[in-house]
């Protein structure tokens, strides 16, 4: 583990009980792929991942004491560090031990970065052969009260009602609604929905995380002829819908099979997903970087620069 600037033992890297971020969910983290791709391993789109924890964190101003280009170098030191082929990383930003109160301009902003193996998100064979799904009786927050896309620990406390009440109820997931009622995320996904050929996804003043997945599918589905469109999108197209599926870093590109026990489609992959999942693999698993999303791990001299980042 990379913690504050060192490597700890897995087992040493603690914090204080009295932090911040334990009593009041003030952390700013990310999770990132690293593939073992056919041209060795490389990580899935390094640079929106990094851009998007410094903004999050921005967003509660907490300032990360490392630079863009150091947070990059950490955590590319770290997976060797770990000597992972493939992994899963998990930068976290967090307020630390200082005052005891809800204030958190006096208290530390540090960072760790943990690289692990992590398997299939949702259940063994769900790339393959799709979930059921509900849909959640918990509501994303109103845009005025928790920002979505800053990705908070906080906020997770509302994806893990979604979640619990999915899994009590025998579902893998749960998709929320936005305040407006209108169709918002799963607790850790996007959505995407193809109805006539035409494939919707909500948009980000629909309070989802702006997802580093969504965006690559977007562009995939893009450059494959789809119309893909953006917006409020009503509940029951979800019944109607031929297709539906989840992206995610941890999800990947996962198909819906059903929802609320409606059936989608034939109940099995659609058409349109499977070749957004050929494309999407084709990237992460052949290591063909035709967009140029990929960091290789033992690539050539890397030169990470924030320069025209922007937010969104
Ligand atoms: N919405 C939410 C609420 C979310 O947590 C994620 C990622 C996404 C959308 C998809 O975003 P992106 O990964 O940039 O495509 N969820 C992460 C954490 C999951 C967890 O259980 O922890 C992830 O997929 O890594």
């Amino acid at each position: 583990m990379w913690m504050n600037g060192k490597f700890v033992n897995w087992d040493d890297a603690k914090i204080h009980v009295l932090s911040h971020v334990i009593h009041y969910g003030s952390s700013f983290f990310e999770g990132i792929r690293c593939y073992k791709t056919a041209r060795g391993s490389a990580i899935f789109r390094l640079d929106e991942h990094v851009k998007r924890l410094i903004f999050s964190a921005r967003v509660f101003r907490a300032e990360i004491p490392y630079s863009y280009e150091e947070i990059c170098e950490a955590i590319i030191d770290t997976i060797k560090e770990n000597g992972l082929e493939a992994c899963y990383i998990r930068p976290i930003a967090y307020r630390g031990y200082d005052d005891l109160n809800v204030n958190p301009l006096n208290n530390p902003v540090e960072l760790t970065i943990a690289a692990y193996e992590w398997g299939s998100y949702l259940g063994k064979g769900a790339i393959e052969s799709g979930i059921d799904v509900c849909v959640s009786s918990w509501r994303r927050s109103s845009p005025d009260t928790m920002p979505t896309m800053a990705k908070i620990g906080g906020a997770y406390m509302n994806s893990q009602l979604i979640k619990m009440e999915a899994i009590t109820n025998g579902f893998s997931e749960g998709i929320a609604l936005d305040s407006g009622g209108y169709i918002s995320e799963g607790s850790g996904e996007n959505i995407f929905l193809v109805h006539e050929n035409i494939i919707y996804t909500p948009g980000i003043n629909n309070s989802i995380l702006a997802g580093v997945t969504r965006k690559s599918v977007m562009k995939l589905a893009a450059d494959l002829g789809y119309e893909v469109k953006e917006g409020n999108i009503m509940r029951e197209i979800l019944y109607i819908a031929d297709e539906i599926f989840f992206t995610g870093t941890a999800a990947e590109i996962t198909p819906i099979r059903s929802v609320d026990k409606t059936i989608i489609g034939d109940g099995t992959p659609g058409k349109i997903t499977k070749e957004l999942q050929r494309a999407f693999f084709d990237i992460v698993r052949n290591g063909n970087d035709k967009y140029g999303w990929l960091t290789f791990i033992d690539g050539k001299e890397r030169i990470f620069s924030m320069e025209n980042i922007t937010a969104g």
